[in-house]
Formats: C-alpha cells, structure tokens, sequence
C-alpha cells in the first residue's frame, strides 16, 4: 500500500496582535481531528496568557513532495546561569563561522525582543553571518520555518532517549524537529534560539559540526522575550532559504546520536 496522504496542520495564536503560540505538524487525514484538538488546547493554555484569535490552517501535502532526514545529534553544555550559556553559544556561533557582529547584534536583537515593540517574533529572523544584516522583509511575522514533523517511529525512538535524560517535554521535540528542518535549508550556517516562555530558560545553538547543542540557561526566568536566528552564508540566496522552511515538506524518520552532557570549557 502506499503511504497515506499527508497534511501539513499549523496553529497561530496571538493576544492583543501579538504573537502568543505556534506549532507546525504533519498528519494522515484520520489524525487530524484529534491533533487539531490538542493545538486549540494549547492556544488556550499557555503559559502568557489565553489566545483572543486562533488560526488553524490544514492544507494536503503531496505525496510525492515528502523529503526524509535525520535529526541532528544532541549535546547538553552545563551551564550554571543565562551569562555563561549566552558566552558558550557566541562561542559555539563564532567556530561555525558566524562573525563576532553578527553573533552579538543577534543576541542583543532577541535581548531585546526582535519584534518591533520589544516583543517576542512569530518567527525567526534571517540574518546575514558576516554582516549581521536582518533578511527577513517582516521584522514582526519573520521566517516560520513549516511542514515538518517526526515519524512515529523515530518520535517512540527519541522519546525513549530523551526520557532517560530527563528531556522528554514538547519543548525540546519540537526545537529537534525544527532545528532540523533549518540545518537541511540551503544557505544556513547556523541557528540560535531561546524559548519565549517564561518558564523555560533552555536554548540551543545547532551547527552542522557540532549538531544540536543545548544551553539549560539562555535567559533568566521569568523573561517572555525569546525567539530564533537563521544565520545565512555569505552568498546564499534568502529566497531559496525562505521557499525550502516555509514550503519543502520533510519528515524525519531517523534519530541523531545522544553525546554525553559536557561543560562550557570542554
Ligand atoms: N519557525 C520560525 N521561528 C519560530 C517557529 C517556527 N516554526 N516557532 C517558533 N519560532 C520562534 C518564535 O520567535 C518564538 O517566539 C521563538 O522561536 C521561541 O519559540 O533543548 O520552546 O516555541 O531544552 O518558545 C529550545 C530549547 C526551546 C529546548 C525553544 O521555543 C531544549 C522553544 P518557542
Ligand atoms: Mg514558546
């Protein structure tokens, strides 16, 4: 039989016109009532507030349009507290060859709330690695990277893995996933990313050499603004980026390789 038929589902909720929740999954069409279900449960609930308007877009994916990959291995730094994660990640940014303006005007923009207001991105910017250059022609809406998702195969596998080392939350399936539909998009040498909930201090930097390496600490609790850089190699095209995150359709049906935990100076 050949597989069933997909259909990206998608989720925005905003408060007030700003950006509160997303969330971006592929489906078979009998799964999509219960799914859609959970994502209109979780606009409702989210830890900054309830949504005033909820979107939900469902829309099928070809089949023949379904990409596979893997996701990327995994690292935790030990960190102590927000300062020395945001160090180790600049660190991190500058060996994949992101330059010292581009890194730090990026940490300084999601500081900052990236959006204009001060407030937290629907999405990611786009940002040039040599220049620092902000590439995205909506600074509040920015790049949403979509239509991808883990095979259910592969999520029982991460899942196993991640509940081991106490990892097994939304938060980071979901960053995996995403963060391995951005190192597949032609042009990207990097992405940074911190949580905009409150309560969740973790981050990550994901590189092609050294994969998905997550920071406990990016950002002091309590603090909403949050939010994701796509870094861009000088040369690449940010059309071509942009069409292959929001458009190419990738589900990822292998795990990455789970390293052991390090410290920043290791
Ligand atoms: N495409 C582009 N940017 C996005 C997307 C997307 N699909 N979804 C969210 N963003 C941006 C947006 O600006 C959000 O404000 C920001 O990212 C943060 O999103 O290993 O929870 O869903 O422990 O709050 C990372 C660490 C957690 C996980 C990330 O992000 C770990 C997290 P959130
Ligand atoms: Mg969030």
């Amino acid at each position: 039989m050949p597989p069933p038929s997909l259909y990206s589902i998608r989720m925005h909720a905003t408060r007030e016109g700003h950006h509160l929740s997303g969330a971006e999954r592929l489906a078979p069409a009998w799964a999509l009532e219960e799914l859609a279900a959970s994502l209109v449960r979780r606009a409702l609930s989210h830890p900054r507030g309830e949504a005033d308007v909820l979107r939900l877009t469902v829309e099928a994916v070809a089949a023949g349009e379904v990409l596979r990959g893997r996701l990327p291995d995994v690292t935790t730094v030990r960190v102590s507290d927000w300062r020395s994660g945001r160090y180790a990640a600049r660190q991190l940014l500058l060996e994949a060859g992101i330059s010292p303006v581009a890194a730090d005007g990026v940490m300084a923009s999601l500081a900052a709330g990236a959006a204009p207001g001060g407030v937290s991105m629907r999405g990611a910017m786009l940002v040039d690695a040599e220049t620092g250059a902000r590439l995205e022609s909506d600074p509040a809406r920015g790049v949403r990277a979509s239509r991808m998702d883990i095979a259910p195969e592969a999520e029982a596998a991460l899942r196993r893995e991640l509940l081991r080392r106490g990892l097994d939350n939304p938060h980071v399936r979901e960053a995996l996933v995403l963060a391995a539909k951005v190192a597949a998009a032609p042009g990207i040498a990097a992405e940074l990313c911190w949580s905009d909930d409150p309560d969740y201090t973790a981050g990550y930097v994901c590189t092609p050499a050294r994969g998905y390496v997550r920071f406990p600490h990016l950002k002091p609790a309590g603090e909403e603004r949050g939010g994701r850089a796509f870094f861009l190699r000088p040369g690449g095209d940010p059309e071509a980026t942009v069409r292959f995150l929001e458009r190419a359709v990738i589900l990822f049906d292998e795990v990455g390789t789970f390293h052991p935990d390090r410290t920043p100076e290791e």
